[in-house]
C-alpha cells in the first residue's frame, strides 16, 4: 500500500500559510506551498478540520461536513488544491470529526427543538445527567432550557455527542464519507474515535483515590468495534486503498492497539511514544519494544497541534538530540508523521497575556486556578497545558501580519534541521518499505536497533560509544567512524551512525 513508506506531514490550517493576508491560514496557502512541500519530501498531507465551524475548538466543532469554511476558502479551492496536489505525487487525507457535531450544526438545532422531533435521538438526551466529566473539565451534560433536558458533550458544551447507536446517523455520516471520497481524497484522519459510543445502562463512572475521574463508560465501550469495522467496511469497499488512522485518546498501548486489528483502522497514532512529558530512554525504549511486536505498522510523531513542540519538550533546545529523534522517526518500521514547522525545529510559541491565548482547555484551566493563585502564576501553569504552544503561525517571510495567534519564533538552526530531515526522508525512500526492526538495545544511553538490512545506532550520551556487528557495514548516514575490518563503528557523543551490511 501507498502509506506504508509514507512520510506524512500534518497542516494545521490556521496557522500554516496566509494567502489573502487576513490572518488565517488557509487552503490556498497551502497550494502555495506545494512545492515547498514536495521538496521536503514530505508523500501526503493530512489536514485538519476545514469544515464550517464557530470554532469554539477550533474546527473541531463541525458545523457542516461537507462544506469548507469561508475563513479558509471555497469547496473549488478545495478541489483545485487537491487536484494540485495529486499532481505533484501528494496525497491528501482529511480530519473528519464524528464524535460530536457543533451546537450550531443544523441537525443539533433540530434535534434540541422539540422532544418529538425526527433528530431528537440523533443526540444523547437525559433528564437526568451521569456523574461523567468532560474531557475539557466540568460536566459533560449540559441543561437546554427549551426541552428541560440534558445534552451529553464529552468536550466543550458546544461540542453536543452524536448519538452512535441510532442508524440514522451511522448513514448520515457514510454519506459525508462518501462525499469526500467522490471528491478524491486518500485517506481520513478519524478523531477521538473511542468516544464514540457510551455505556448504554448510563452508568456513573467511578473516581481514583486522587479524586480524578477514571473515564469507565464514557471511552471504549464494548460493541464499538462493530460500529467502526462496518464504517471502514463500506469505505474499503469504495476506494481498497484508502488510509485509515484513527485517533484514540489514550496513551496505553494496549488500547491503542485494540483499533488496529483486523478489518479495523490502518493503523492509530501512537501517543504512547508521541506525547511522552520527557525524553525518557527507558521510556522511549520500552515503548519501541512494545510497539515492535505488534502487528502492523505503528505510528511515529513526537509533534501534533495538541502537544508541546518537541523542539522543547524533548530535545531542550538541543539541535543534536533534535537530529537523533529525526532519524529513530523517519529511519524505523512505522508511519512517521510529521508536525508543520517541525522540520525546520519551530519553537514553542507561548501567549505572555491571558488575552492571547486561544486554547479553550488552557483557559477553563486559568479560570479555575485564578481562585488559588494571582494571574501571573496561573498564566504560567496554564500555559503548561497549553495547546496554542505548537500552533504559533508559521513565519514563511519576514513581513509580521497579525494573525489569529502569534508567531511560533522560528529556529536560527532551521535550515540546517531541514537538510537534515530532507536527507532521512530521501534515504527512507532509497531504502524502505522496512520490514522488520530486531536487536533493539538501550545501553549507556545509546540505543541501537536493526531494520532489514540497515544498523542505526542513536548515541544520546555524553560518551563516545563502541558498537560491534556481525555482518560488515558501511557507513550511509552520520559522524560514526567504522573499523577498518567493518565490524565495529564509535560513535561520538550526541550523534548517530547508519550503516547498510556489505552485499
Ligand atoms: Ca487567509
Ligand atoms: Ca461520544
Amino acid at each position: 500500500m501507498w502509506w506504508e513508506n509514507a512520510v506524512f506531514y500534518e497542516i494545521y490550517i490556521a496557522s500554516f500559510a496566509d494567502s489573502n493576508g487576513d490572518g488565517f491560514g488557509d487552503i490556498e496557502g497551502i497550494r502555495e506551498k506545494i512545492p515547498y512541500l514536495k521538496e521536503c519530501g514530505v508523500e501526503a498531507l493530512w489536514l485538519t478540520p476545514f469544515y464550517p465551524s464557530p470554532r469554539v475548538d477550533n474546527g473541531y466543532d463541525v458545523s457542516d461536513y461537507c462544506a469548507v469554511d469561508s475563513q479558509y476558502g471555497t469547496i473549488e479551492h478545495f478541489k483545485l488544491f487537491l487536484e494540485e496536489a495529486h499532481r505533484n505525487q501528494l496525497k491528501v487525507i482529511i480530519d473528519v470529526v464524528f464524535n460530536h457535531t457543533s451546537t450550531e450544526h443544523p441537525w443539533f438545532i433540530e434535534s434540541a427543538s422539540s422532544k418529538n422531533n425526527p433528530k431528537r435521538d440523533w443526540y444523547i438526551w437525559r433528564d437526568q445527567p451521569t456523574n461523567w466529566e468532560s474531557f475539557f473539565g466540568g460536566s459533560a451534560w449540559q441543561l437546554e432550557t427549551v426541552t428541560n433536558q440534558y445534552y451529553y458533550h464529552s468536550f466543550a458544551k458546544e461540542q453536543a455527542d452524536l448519538n452512535w447507536q441510532n442508524p440514522e446517523v451511522k448513514q448520515a455520516i457514510f454519506e459525508v464519507l462518501l462525499f469526500w471520497l467522490d471528491l478524491g481524497v486518500d485517506g481520513f484522519r478519524f478523531d477521538v474515535i473511542n468516544n464514540l459510543t457510551v455505556d448504554n445502562q448510563f452508568r456513573d463512572n467511578p473516581n481514583e483515590e486522587t479524586g480524578e475521574q477514571q473515564h469507565l463508560y464514557d471511552v471504549n465501550q464494548p460493541g464499538i468495534q462493530s460500529v467502526l469495522k462496518e464504517m471502514i467496511q463500506q469505505i474499503k469497499e469504495i476506494k481498497s486503498d484508502i488510509f485509515t488512522v484513527a485517533e484514540i485518546s489514550s496513551d496505553s498501548l494496549p488500547i491503542i492497539s485494540e483499533y488496529t486489528r483486523d478489518g479495523l483502522f490502518d493503523t492509530a497514532f501512537n501517543f504512547n511514544l508521541g506525547s511522552i512529558e520527557q525524553l525518557d530512554l527507558k521510556k522511549l525504549t520500552n515503548e519501541f519494544k512494545k510497539m515492535t511486536e505488534q502487528k502492523g505498522r505503528p505510528t511515529f510523531f513526537f509533534n501534533s497541534h495538541d502537544m508541546s513542540r518537541s523542539w522543547n519538550r524533548l530535545a531542550k533546545e538541543d539541535s543534536q538530540v533534535y537530529q537523533l529523534l529525526a532519524v529513530f522517526m523517519l529511519i524505523n518500521r512505522g508511519i512517521p508523521f510529521l508536525f508543520q514547522g517541525e522540520e525546520q525545529g519551530a519553537l514553542d510559541y507561548l501567549p505572555q497575556s491571558i488575552k492571547d491565548v486561544r486554547d479553550v482547555q488552557a483557559k477553563n484551566k486559568y479560570q479555575q486556578l485564578l481562585s488559588s493563585m494571582d494571574e501571573e502564576q496561573a498564566l504560567i501553569q496554564a500555559n503548561q497545558v497549553n495547546r496554542d504552544r505548537s500552533r504559533g503561525m508559521l513565519t514563511w517571510s519576514a513581513k509580521s501580519d497579525m494573525g489569529w495567534i502569534g508567531q511560533s519564533p522560528k529556529n536560527p538552526e532551521g535550515e540546517q534541521i531541514l537538510a537534515v530531515y530532507q536527507q532521512l526522508i530521501q534515504l527512507r525512500k532509497s531504502e524502505g518499505p522496512f520490514g522488520t526492526v530486531t536487536g533493539i538495545t538501550l545501553e549507556n544511553e545509546c540505543l541501537s536497533y536493526r531494520v532489514d538490512k540497515l544498523q542505526i545506532v542513536l548515541n544520546f550520551g555524553q560518551q563516545t560509544t563502541e558498537q560491534i556487528f556481525e555482518d560488515a557495514a558501511q557507513t550511509i548516514f552520520g559522524t560514526g567512524r567504522v573499523s577498518s575490518n567493518g565490524q565495529s563503528v564509535s560513535v561520538p557523543p550526541k550523534s548517530c551512525w547508519i550503516g547498510k551490511d556489505n552485499g
